[in-house]
């Protein structure tokens, strides 16, 4: 609940600034199964960076929408083998909640978009960080590094 509400909050100090930000980039996941970008750098300077996500694809989300999970790259596997359908909402990327997921975003549908804020608190530059989409089959190919400079 706090980290819920700490969240709404920086979303709402941040919002105004955030269209002329270097504390944000953008983000499309096309039909192809791409993302627009391999790579992500992220401004130590910043509190909260913003990956501003869109699905550009035109495949229905329940078939093959996308998301965006930030995590260390240490984590990528045990994070994807958590991944199930069966268990988890696509609200929550098809995962359990997970200390390891740094951000993340819902599995979103065709022309949806979603802010994905990461607290940069929590990344520490000589670490690696990646991005991912949490449907499944799509994280062999759409996942990009994410660096702390
Ligand atoms: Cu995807």
């Amino acid at each position: 609940m706090l980290k819920l509400f700490t969240f709404l909050l920086s979303f709402f100090l941040i919002s105004p600034l955030s269209f002329a930000s270097p504390c944000s980039t953008n983000l499309e996941g096309n039909t192809m199964m791409q993302y627009s970008s391999n790579s992500i750098k992220v401004d130590s300077s910043c509190s909260v960076f913003t990956i501003k996500f869109k699905n550009t694809s035109t495949v229905a989300k329940e078939y093959g929408g996308h998301n965006v999970i930030v995590s260390r790259d240490a984590d990528f596997s045990s994070l994807t083998s958590l991944v199930d359908p069966t268990v988890h909402s696509p609200e929550n990327g098809y995962l359990p909640n997970s200390d390891k997921i740094i951000a993340k975003s819902p599995i979103i549908g065709p022309n949806e978009s979603y802010n994905v804020e990461i607290d940069v608190s929590r990344l520490n530059s000589g670490e690696k960080y990646v991005f991912w989409c949490s449907f499944t089959g799509h994280w062999g190919v759409m996942k990009g590094n994410l660096v702390v400079k």
